[in-house]
């Protein structure tokens, strides 16, 4: 039986631009299950309109990043994160929630809501969109992504309240990581992929956003993302 995990097709540069389909992607090469990657830019077109997912041969499908890697772990008995402590378990479920739930409205802030990359973000997804069809269509959604980067409250903040919020949640992430080679030890465990998918998204992306500039003044992390990478790859279509 194949599975067949659902993402993003590359994006700006060659790279996956969404943090959960990056983790996925990872959390199934560790776990060392074979996957074939399908890549769409309609999330319209998932079961629940939202990647990813994967998808099985008898037409079955599991969607949401956690419940994709908690319902495998539990069908196939695999855990890649066994030996670690309770307090570096707890610790790995904090740091996912704080990159899947808070990371994560930081990231489509930094490409929806700032005029000198969006652009470039529109015709990424609405590409294939003729002009001026483009145009309408890519404002529609980005004012349903603001609003939804505003009611989550991210988007209320001043530019030097967001920007402050970034810089604790990657220091955060910093502190973690250390001189460690990853996030937990010389293994890359969950933890990393769920950092990875983030820390990629943010730094692989040609797009000069205002989270890039932050990731690069903490050199530690932008390290973990190119070792990573070296290991697992970007989460593209055809890689
Ligand atoms: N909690 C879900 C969130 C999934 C999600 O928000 N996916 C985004 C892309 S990263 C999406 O499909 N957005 C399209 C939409 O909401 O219309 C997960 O962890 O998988």
């Amino acid at each position: 039986m194949t599975m067949k995990l659902h993402i993003f097709k590359a994006a700006w540069g060659g790279m996956q631009p969404s943090n959960l389909c990056l983790k996925v992607d990872v959390w199934l090469q560790m776990a060392g299950l074979d996957f074939e990657r399908v890549a769409s830019n309609l999330a319209s077109r998932a079961p629940r309109r939202r990647v990813p997912f994967v998808r099985f041969d008898d037409g079955s499908w599991i969607d949401d990043s956690e419940v994709i890697i908690a319902t495998l772990s539990a069908r196939h008995g695999i855990d890649v994160d066994a030996g670690l402590s309770d307090a570096e378990r707890g610790l790995t479920r904090a740091a996912q929630r704080m990159i899947d739930e808070h990371m994560f409205f930081m990231l489509i802030d930094s490409r929806w809501n700032d005029d000198s990359v969006w652009p470039r973000v529109r015709d990424n997804f609405l590409g294939p969109w003729p002009m001026p069809l483009r145009l309408l269509v890519g404002m529609i959604f980005r004012r349903g992504v603001r609003r939804r980067i505003r009611l989550q409250g991210f988007g209320r903040y001043s530019p030097a309240e967001r920007h402050q919020k970034t810089e604790d949640n990657l220091r955060a992430l910093d502190q973690i990581l250390g001189d460690k080679r990853f996030m937990l030890g010389d293994v890359p465990r969950s933890i990393d992929a769920a950092a990875y998918g983030m820390l990629a998204a943010i730094h692989f992306a040609d797009l000069e956003t205002s989270l890039a500039t932050t990731l690069r003044r903490f050199p530690r992390l932008v390290a973990h993302t190119l070792r990573m990478e070296a290991r697992f790859g970007r989460g593209i279509a055809g890689q």
